[in-house]
């Protein structure tokens, strides 16, 4: 068998067939999915991926984190696997392909190595990595970092919903606690294919990505208390507000992310209001501010602001004030050798490209820590995500899982 070819493509229906069937499970409200991590909704997600991976001929293993891993061998049992993935879990209101198209994609590629009768020396493994998202149990990217070492397994099977439910017991409970010991597995290389998640890609009419960095982010979880009192009987100047401190903070995060223009963003996006009654003031807020940089010195001096601005303005209005960090990673710079032979897999299929920094954040960014790692993306509909009306084209799904398949046929070295 000699390399992929040029005009070796990916079966684009069977592709979108795949991504349209995932969709219906753990449907939204909108066309879009609340596919969220150890619900029941994912491990019947989980149970679809593994039945596709086994009819695909792979063997399926998983680890205490529930992390996936579907390898197909390669003549060489010796060297180290290929992996390719990313998350099937969803946001609350999420879209139908963040995460999804990296796994399914990369299904998709073993699907189309046996249509082709591809062997390559190198195994493949295809992943799903178990919380990417962090909406229902923060920090995003949990499992993966918990792979890479970053966070101890006792550390994520603590962290606790927002109905106080505990990781390890929902893990547990959908029965996708796996055997195997996170992380003990060692890599060769590491492909993720992503939707942008971003206008960059749409507005530049590219169709590819090529992914060479990824910013970095906080998340900083802040509880303000104050004092619960009556919103018509209570005099405005002996009020101690905690709800109006969570929106004074909330102003400051945004100017601060302004004032570091290009190249910064920042945003509240979960709050928590306690007693959460209409006529009530608020005595208690717990909200997490997000702010992220693809330059590691805005990034720090972000955090540096928002955390003076948070105990300022606590101080004016007489609350107290507390500040976790709930998420962090640095900026990340993916292998460059694997960045050029993506660049030059897109090249080959005569699609365009440019070069791209990840504005979301992904496992590829926690796996680059532990093996030579790159991305891939395709553009999405008005750069919307996080969103149900999130949109992709099929063409575009087929254009990165194409590239996807090139990239990994050549890291993986095709063998006859
Ligand atoms: O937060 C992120 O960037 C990713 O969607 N988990
Ligand atoms: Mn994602
Ligand atoms: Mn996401």
């Amino acid at each position: 068998m000699t390399a992929a070819g040029a005009n070796q493509r990916i079966n684009s229906a069977r592709l979108w067939d795949s991504l349209g069937e995932m969709a219906l499970i753990g449907p939204g409200v909108a066309g879009g999915c609340n596919r969220q991590t150890l619900t029941d909704a994912d491990g019947a997600g989980r149970h679809l991926f593994q039945r596709w991976c086994q009819a695909a001929g792979m063997a399926m293993g998983v680890d205490t984190m529930g992390n996936m891993f579907a390898t197909r061998p390669g003549t060489d049992p010796d060297a180290l696997p290929v992996y390719m993935g990313s998350h099937l879990d969803t946001q609350p209101t999420g879209g139908r392909y963040d995460g999804v198209l990296g796994v399914l994609g990369a299904l998709e590629v073993v699907r189309t190595m046996n249509d082709l009768g591809i062997q390559t020396r190198h195994p493949i493994v295809v992943t799903n990595w178990t919380n990417e998202e962090g909406a229902r149990f923060a920090p995003a990217m949990l499992a993966s970092g918990v792979f890479a070492g970053l966070h101890t397994q006792d550390y994520a099977y603590a962290r606790t919903d927002m109905d106080g439910l505990r990781f390890g017991d929902e893990l547990a409970r959908i029965g996708w606690v796996g055997d195997e010991v996170v992380g003990a597995r060692k890599m060769h290389a590491m492909l993720e294919l992503h939707i942008e998640q971003g206008p960059i890609l749409e507005a530049e009419g590219k169709e590819i990505g090529v992914v060479t960095h990824g910013q970095g982010l906080w998340w900083l979880e802040i509880t303000l208390t104050g004092r619960d009192a009556h919103t018509g009987s209570t005099p405005m100047a002996m009020r101690v507000n905690a709800g109006l401190g969570m929106a004074r903070i909330t102003e400051r995060v945004h100017q601060i992310a302004m004032g570091h223009q290009p190249g910064a963003v920042g945003a509240v996006g979960q709050v928590k209001v306690f007693p959460n009654s209409r006529n009530v003031i608020p005595g208690k807020v717990i909200f997490t501010v997000d702010i992220r940089s693809p330059d590691q010195t805005k990034l720090d001096l972000m955090r540096g602001e928002v955390e003076r601005a948070a105990f300022a303005v606590a101080a004016e209005l007489g609350l107290g004030c507390s500040i976790e960090p709930v998420g962090h990673f640095d900026p990340v710079t993916f292998d460059p050798n694997l960045v050029k032979i993506v660049r030059q897999s897109a090249e080959k299929l005569g699609l365009s490209h440019m070069d791209i920094i990840s504005g979301a954040g992904h496992d590829a960014c926690w796996i680059n820590r532990v093996a030579p790692t790159v991305m891939i993306m395709c553009p999405c509909v008005g750069g919307l995500s996080h969103n149900e009306a999130e949109e992709i084209s099929p063409q575009w799904a087929a254009a990165g899982t194409d590239v996807l398949l090139h990239a990994v046929l050549d890291v993986a070295g095709v063998v006859g």
